[in-house]
């Protein structure tokens, strides 16, 4: 693999964000993410190959060592701002067209929950697997979702809840969007959130973690 792609990688994998970041200390002072993805545009390398050869790989790393227990939170969060770093350089040309995504995934917090920090992780790995990500942030209700998948057809959906309360609105909002859009393909997680509780509401797959959200994508990758 070429040079620098190695060096970016490895910057994603150990969550070093830029030239200015303190982390991880054994890399202070040398170049992280953001310089080397800029670095890698300059020297002609592709960004779909920028993606495809260092930060899908080193997110699949990332979250492997997370299903794993090897690192925690904090370890994801600063590889996710690596990424996202590299990311910033990239999607100018994602957003152009002129790059191909693999899809569009649609995500949110259901209606009455603010929990949003695992969500963004999902997030932010599915976007590191070469996806669009749509946002819709946190108390999502049903409308919005339905608004999302009708401006934007052919979409995976995945649904977020934190409280045993706000399960209840993850069910509504299943029931609802299932009833309009049988073909969809809805993914669902958050710490209540089991197996079983996704069979019962009719979603299509359960995830623990981001990993097994990216790992599900890939079957529906365009
Ligand atoms: Co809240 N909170 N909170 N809280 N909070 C919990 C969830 C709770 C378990 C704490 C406790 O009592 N022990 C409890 C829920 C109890 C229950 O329902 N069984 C609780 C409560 C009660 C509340 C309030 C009601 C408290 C109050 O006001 N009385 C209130 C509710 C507000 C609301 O939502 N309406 C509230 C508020 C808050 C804060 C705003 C202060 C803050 C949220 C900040 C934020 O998210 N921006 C907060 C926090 C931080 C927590 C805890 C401490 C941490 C949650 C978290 O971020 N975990 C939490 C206790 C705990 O878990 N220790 C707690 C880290 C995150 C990476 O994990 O979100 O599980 P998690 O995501 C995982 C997986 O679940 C999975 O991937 C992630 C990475 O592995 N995953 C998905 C998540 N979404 C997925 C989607 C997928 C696939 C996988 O596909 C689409």
């Amino acid at each position: 693999m070429n040079e620098i792609l190695k060096e970016l990688a490895y910057c994603v994998e150990s969550g070093k964000i830029d030239k200015a970041s303190p982390y991880p200390p054994a890399l202070k002072g040398k170049n992280g993410a953001d310089e080397l993805a800029k670095e890698a545009l300059d020297n002609g390398i592709k960004p779909d190959q920028i993606l495809e050869h260092a930060l899908i790989p080193a997110m699949a790393v990332v979250g492997d060592r997370f299903s794993k227990k090897e690192i925690y939170v904090p370890q994801m969060l600063m590889s996710a701002k690596a990424m996202n770093s590299a990311m910033k350089h990239l999607k100018p040309f994602f957003q152009s067209g002129e790059t191909k995504r693999k899809g569009k995934f649609i995500v949110g917090t259901v209606a009455g929950d603010l929990h949003d920090i695992g969500k963004n992780l999902v997030a932010m790995m599915i976007e590191g697997g070469g996806w669009e990500v749509i946002d819709l942030g946190v108390d999502v209700g049903t409308e919005k979702f339905l608004k999302a998948v009708e401006e934007n057809p052919g979409a995976v959906i995945g649904l977020s809840a934190l409280l045993t309360t706000t399960m209840e609105n993850m069910k509504k909002t299943v029931a609802a969007l299932k009833a309009k859009h049988s073909e969809l393909k809805i993914l669902v997680g958050g710490a209540p959130v089991t197996q079983e509780y996704c069979d019962k509401i009719g979603a299509d797959f359960f995830s623990p973690d981001p990993q097994g959200a990216v790992d599900y994508l890939k079957q529906f990758a365009g």
